[in-house]
């Protein structure tokens, strides 16, 4: 960086950028039991109780709903968590995520 010419300072320092956000959507289903999906909540996404029912039922109601909001990194690894663990319970559980 710095000075490439007598007197002609240049800018060559990296801009630090904000590293970019993924929103956690959970899909609504007809078979998961709600039950199953506040255990999720509270288990993957630290939510209380009534955090967790809240969201839960705004999913239920509205057919998505956002978990958290991430860096890419985590928000992979909390789908994938969530996705394995509705499939080892067996429930069609849905999670994606969505750049924010
Ligand atoms: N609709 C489900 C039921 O009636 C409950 C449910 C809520 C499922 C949220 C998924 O992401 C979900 N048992």
């Amino acid at each position: 960086g710095g000075q490439n010419q007598v007197g002609v300072a240049t800018k060559t320092r990296a801009k630090p950028k904000k590293p970019s956000q993924f929103k956690v959507l959970m899909l609504n289903d007809d078979y998961t039991p709600m039950e199953f999906v506040v255990l999720v909540l509270k288990r993957f996404f630290s939510m209380d109780l009534e955090q967790a029912t809240r969201v839960m039922l705004h999913v239920h109601q509205k057919g998505v709903g956002v978990c958290g909001i991430f860096t890419y990194e985590v928000a992979e690894t909390k789908v994938n968590q969530v996705m394995d663990f509705a499939r080892q319970n067996q429930h069609p559980l849905q999670c994606t995520l969505e750049k924010a």
